[in-house]
């Protein structure tokens, strides 16, 4: 009889080839139908499962939250400069995604495996504080730029609670705000910061809502999909800030000279 070529690719989570498209096995007819939104089309492609409509909600919630910060972020500006010098829609947005990464906007990831990791191997909030500090590593997760206790961010507020409200556990949720009481009697900006939130909240979603046995939790962090959720949502800001210079014609923009300081004696160190 005949004998099937080996297959060069394997692909699990979508289908075109029947007369309806399937997202891991749900027919389009039905994702509409099911008014499951863009978290549910996420669940199917990211985790290839529906997942409860808690969690749905959440993933749309990170992505709204995470959809722009201002002209003045890294990424921002990037795709703003870029704009301006009269590149295309996809050369704006990928040079501000370019930018996302372990200081801005990339931290869930890493937040996510430190702190269940320090949680999962029952270190105390401060011996896990202590023990990076050590390690003289900055905490993923932790510090911004400009929030602080005193000028919170509004967004984390909003995580959490919708967290406290709609999931059946925030055990990693709480012991990030733990390690942030230690980290923010140091300083005041040493919050839990929007990607750290974030990243423990999705760990909570994984190892309690049910929809996920621990091994596939595991497995899913391992692999990493949290800095997906940043890059997803700051997509939306990104090309919004695109289009906006293309509406206001923006010419080339060419920094102040004024604004650097020139010199062949380099100092060790940039502080600020
Ligand atoms: N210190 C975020 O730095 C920032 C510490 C720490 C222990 C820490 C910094 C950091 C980890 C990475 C992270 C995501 C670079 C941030 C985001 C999205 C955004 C952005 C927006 C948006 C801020 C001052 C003192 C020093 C440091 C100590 C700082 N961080 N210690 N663990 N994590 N965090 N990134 O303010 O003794 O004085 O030397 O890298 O989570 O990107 O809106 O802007 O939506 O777009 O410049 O929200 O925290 O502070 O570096 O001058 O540090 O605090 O060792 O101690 P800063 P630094 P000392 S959310």
């Amino acid at each position: 009889g005949m004998v099937r070529k080996p297959a060069a690719f394997i692909s699990t989570i979508s289908d075109e080839r029947g007369a309806e498209l399937m997202y891991s096995g749900v027919k389009i007819s039905e994702v509409f139908e099911s008014e499951m939104g863009i978290g549910g089309v996420i669940s199917l492609l990211w985790f290839k499962r529906r997942l409860p409509a808690h969690c749905t909600k959440f993933i749309e919630m990170a992505l709204m939250l995470t959809a722009d910060h201002g002209p003045a972020v890294s990424g921002a500006m990037n795709t703003i400069i870029t704009s301006r010098a009269g590149k295309d829609l996809v050369s704006s947005l990928v040079s501000g995604l370019l930018t996302i990464g372990d200081r801005f906007g990339g931290a869930l990831d890493d937040a996510a495996k430190e702190f269940s990791g320090a949680y999962d191997s029952g270190l105390t909030p401060r011996e896990f504080v202590d023990k990076m500090r050590k390690a003289q590593r900055l905490i993923p997760g932790i510090g911004h730029k400009i929030k602080s206790t005193s000028n919170p961010d509004y967004r984390v507020e909003v995580v959490k609670e919708f967290v406290k409200k709609h999931f059946p556990s925030s055990r990693m949720l709480d012991y990030a705000l733990a390690v942030e009481r230690v980290t923010t009697a140091k300083k005041d900006t040493l919050i839990l910061n929007v990607d750290g939130c974030l990243a423990v909240c999705f760990v909570d979603l994984l190892r309690d809502s049910g929809a996920f046995t621990d091994e596939e939790a595991n497995e899913q962090l391992n692999i990493g999909f949290l800095n997906g959720v940043f890059v997803l949502g700051r997509s939306i800001g990104f090309i919004g800030h695109h289009l906006d210079q293309k509406r206001l014609r923006a010419p080339l923009y060419r920094h102040p000279a004024d604004d650097f300081m020139i010199s062949m004696q380099t100092p060790e160190r940039i502080v600020g």
